[in-house]
């Protein structure tokens, strides 16, 4: 599905490095083959792969003559990854690491992920290349509404914004009238936050009686955790400016790694930085263009912590056929969700991001939600709470009983399970600044 920008801007296509992002295919292949050799070699003085490789007789980068050689190579998951904290995958003298970045470690022992000074620079060079895909020139105003520090949001998309030459405002996330002042006092045109901060941030713009025509803000570049089509829509309704998904994970650097163009039709990953395969999560096996499955990465420039075939467990699928926009670097699709997020609720496989997509269809429906799961005896209950604009009531009963039974059974036929929908005023959800908490399972609990 294409969608089209708002008519008001002007469909130019930029580019930030023209050379490399259309170069022919073949070449991108072949340029990828001789990439390989020296991430492996490199990756062999990381004494995990050394031992791994070796295990498969590949005893030098030049052992890999062909992708059939690569695709020999075992998977590294996330647990390998972690195991390594907090030396890590380290394949470089420290006295050659500027910078290091951890996960958050919510849900176990951190990863962490070292960088030399060409790591950085390489990095700076990939989200100046997104942005500029997307539309972003140096004439604009960027604030950077993600947070600095470990998290890879914040100095990712800035390095990459001063690349460009975009005036940069590094607000940081949180304080949201500030925020909201600074775009107005400074003209910002682009921002960068998580959606979900993006959805708050317009509930203050109403809230603090913000007319939008106070702000000049033409584009969002939105990522860091799922959201739908429907989220995108209704953000770019309520704001009147053009929204970008951007894809990416601390271990393939961070943002940088997919980005959509001003086409909105799948998200370029830069294969002559990472090679991208996408496979069975059950059996591994490697699936072609169009089939659903989990990213694999591999990093090809990476001089202080290369990742050989990074098990992600985010699901999406490549489009297949090439951009308008002339990019030979193929697209994926939104996230649809991870493998460890699928919720199992009474027997149905159901991911977070099919309830969100109908909810964000309802116009009543606010800009923030929750999805609840208890047990009640054997059976496993499913609540979901959304927020609604009141001002699109009357104040009758009715009005909200039908609008609870429409949306309930809407979700209902979209995943089978029969939910509860209950209506809660605006601002009364817990908001997030970051990546938002949208699941609250208390099954085990009970
Ligand atoms: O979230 C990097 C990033 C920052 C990307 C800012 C985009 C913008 P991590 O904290 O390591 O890195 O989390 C990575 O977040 O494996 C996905 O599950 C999820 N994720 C990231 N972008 C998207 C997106 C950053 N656009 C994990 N859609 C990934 C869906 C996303 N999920």
């Amino acid at each position: 599905m294409m969608i089209l920008n708002n008519k008001e801007l002007d469909l130019e296509i930029n580019y930030f490095d023209k050379k490399n992002e259309t170069l022919d295919r073949e070449y991108l292949e072949k340029l990828q083959l001789t990439k390989l050799v020296k991430t492996v070699d490199q990756a062999l003085k990381i004494e995990f792969y050394k031992k791994r490789l070796n295990g498969i007789g590949i005893k030098s980068g030049r052992d890999i003559k062909s992708f059939e050689d690569f695709k020999k190579i075992p998977f590294t998951s996330k647990d390998e990854l972690r195991s390594s904290y907090p030396k890590g995958f380290l394949s470089v003298d420290m006295d050659d690491v500027i910078r290091l970045h951890t996960s958050s470690g919510t849900t176990g022992v951190p990863t962490v992920i070292y960088h030399t000074r060409n790591d950085i620079e390489n990095w700076a060079f990939l989200t100046a290349r997104c942005m500029m895909a997307a539309g972003a020139t140096k004439k604009d105003i960027f604030q950077n509404m993600t947070g600095y520090g470990l998290f890879t949001g914040g100095l990712g998309m800035h390095y990459g914004a001063e690349k460009i030459g975009m005036t940069v405002i590094p607000a940081g996330s949180g304080n949201t009238k500030r925020q909201i002042q600074m775009m107005k006092d400074f003209k910002t045109t682009v921002v960068h936050a998580t959606p979900s901060y993006m959805l708050h941030i317009y509930d203050i713009i109403v809230e603090e009686g913000i007319n939008l025509s106070e702000l000049s803000l033409k584009r969002a570049f939105l990522g860091a955790e799922p959201y739908g089509e429907q989220t995108r829509k209704k953000l770019e309704d309520l704001l009147k400016i053009d929204v970008y998904n951007s894809y990416g994970l601390s271990e393939m650097n961070g943002p940088g790694v997919s980005f959509e163009c001003i086409y909105k039709n799948g998200m370029h990953t830069w294969e002559d930085f990472f090679i991208l395969e996408i496979i069975d999560p059950v059996t591994g096996k490697v699936l072609e263009d169009g089939k659903q499955g989990e990213i694999v990465f591999t990093t090809l420039d990476r001089e202080a912590t290369p990742i050989l075939r990074y098990r992600t467990k985010d699901l999406t699928h490549v489009y297949k056929g090439r951009c308008e926009c002339g990019r030979v670097h193929r697209r994926i699709s939104r996230i649809t969700g991870r493998t460890d997020d699928m919720l199992i609720i009474n027997g149905a496989n159901v991911f977070p991001s099919q309830i969100e997509e109908v909810i964000m269809k309802y116009p009543e429906v606010g800009t923030n939600y929750q999805i609840f799961l208890t047990n009640k005896g054997a059976l496993d209950k499913l609540t979901v709470k959304v927020e609604i604009y009141s001002k699109m009531f009357k104040g009758e009963i009715s009005e909200l009983d039908s609008l609870k039974k429409r949306i309930a059974d809407h979700i209902k036929s979209a995943i089978i399970v029969n939910p509860t929908v209950e209506l809660h005023e605006p601002g009364s959800l817990p908001v997030s600044e970051g990546k938002a908490k949208r699941v609250i399972d208390e099954r085990s609990k009970l």
